[in-house]
């Protein structure tokens, strides 16, 4: 049963159960809910890069952080449209949209937001974006316009998200997805780890996203991306213990939802993202870039799925839809 009131104290216990046992019930749990053969194929552009107003501590986009990440101006949709069609003939059939926004505004360049959100629908495949905050009537032009999915991450538990971000509140974060939400709009939300966070802050932030009253369609997990220049550069890389520890959780307490192995999959070997599979993951970004920073390219994914016996998941597949 998917369910929807889990406790602290047994999102603790599922987390710190032992590895290889966490492991077993996930990849249970992944097998009765989803096609293990599937993995669902992502891939992100970002169409309007860096100079953002947040102070998000891991963010090369930031303005105030010196990351060496140009500023780009909104790209052009005949670009964007072609690089989406790029990712369609690779396998893809999720395309995702990122602007380095701290909010949509309802100006020209949202317009301009918009026509592409149609002709990537046009193309035929899920389009999401991921733009920063909106408001309910933004989401609705979005949903309008043929958006399948929305990304917003609540990136960590409430308690530390005033440690890792200050320019904007963790309410804002949630408002915008219930947002998302009523307009009609599949959320995609999830997290970070090695932002500094304790074993708790992510407890805590899984509770908050399996107590929503439907879960996240789709629950991406990053690993920190160290970027030179933003206030996080000097963490330890995250231990690929712990991304395993986290997805299998996040499957568990989500096993309907799509749990994506997003960041971090650049500095993982093949033996390590198979065993993310293993636990539970079902989903990843593709492509030369996530948005600034390397990603796996389109052959080495492509060799990946060869070798693993994995096959791209199709496009508007509803039957997860239905368990949540
Ligand atoms: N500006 C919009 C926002 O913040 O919602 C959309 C783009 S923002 C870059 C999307 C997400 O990327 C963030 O919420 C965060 O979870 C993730 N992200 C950004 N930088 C990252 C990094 N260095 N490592 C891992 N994840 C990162
Ligand atoms: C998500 O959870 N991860 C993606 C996507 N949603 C937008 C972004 C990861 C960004 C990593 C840093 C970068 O490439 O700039
Ligand atoms: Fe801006 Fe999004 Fe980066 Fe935060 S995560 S600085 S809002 S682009």
């Amino acid at each position: 049963m998917i369910r929807h009131d889990w406790t602290l104290e047994e999102i603790k216990d599922i987390y710190n159960t032992p590895l290889l046992e966490l492991m077993y019930r996930a990849a249970t749990l992944h097998r009765e809910y989803q096609d293990t053969a599937e993995v669902q194929v992502c891939t992100l552009l970002s169409i309007k890069t860096g100079g953002c107003s947040e102070d998000c501590a891991y963010c090369p986009q930031a303005a105030r952080y010196n990351t060496g990440v140009d500023v780009q101006a909104l790209m052009k949709k005949d670009e964007v449209l072609a690089y989406a069609q790029k990712a369609k003939d690779a396998g893809s059939t999720r395309f995702c949209m990122g602007a380095a926004w701290r909010e949509v505004r309802d100006n020209r360049d949202f317009d301009r937001v918009i026509d592409m959100v149609k002709g990537v629908n046009e193309i035929g495949m899920e389009v999401c974006c991921t733009l920063g905050m909106l408001t309910e009537s933004q989401a609705k032009r979005l949903a309008d316009a043929g958006l399948f999915s929305y990304n917003h991450n609540l990136d960590t538990s409430d308690e530390y998200y005033g440690e890792i971000i200050t320019t904007r509140t963790y309410d804002d974060r949630l408002k915008t997805i219930d947002n998302v939400r009523k307009a009609g709009v599949t959320v995609c939300c999830g997290g970070i780890i090695g932002l500094g966070e304790t074993h708790e802050d992510r407890i805590t932030m899984l509770r908050t996203l399996s107590t929503m009253p439907a879960h996240p369609d789709s629950v991406p997990i990053n690993a920190l991306t160290r970027v030179k220049g933003t206030p996080l550069e000097h963490l330890p890389k995250v231990e690929f213990w712990d991304m395993v520890r986290m997805i299998a959780t996040t499957r568990i307490l989500m096993p309907g939802a799509m749990v994506r192995l997003s960041a971090g999959r650049a500095e993982m070997s093949l033996s390590e993202q198979a065993m993310c599979f293993m636990a539970g993951a079902n989903s990843i970004f593709t492509g030369e870039k996530l948005l600034t920073t390397k990603n796996p390219s389109f052959e080495e994914d492509h060799m990946m799925f060869e070798l693993l016996g994995l096959k791209p998941r199709e496009a508007f597949k509803e039957e997860h839809v239905h368990v949540h």
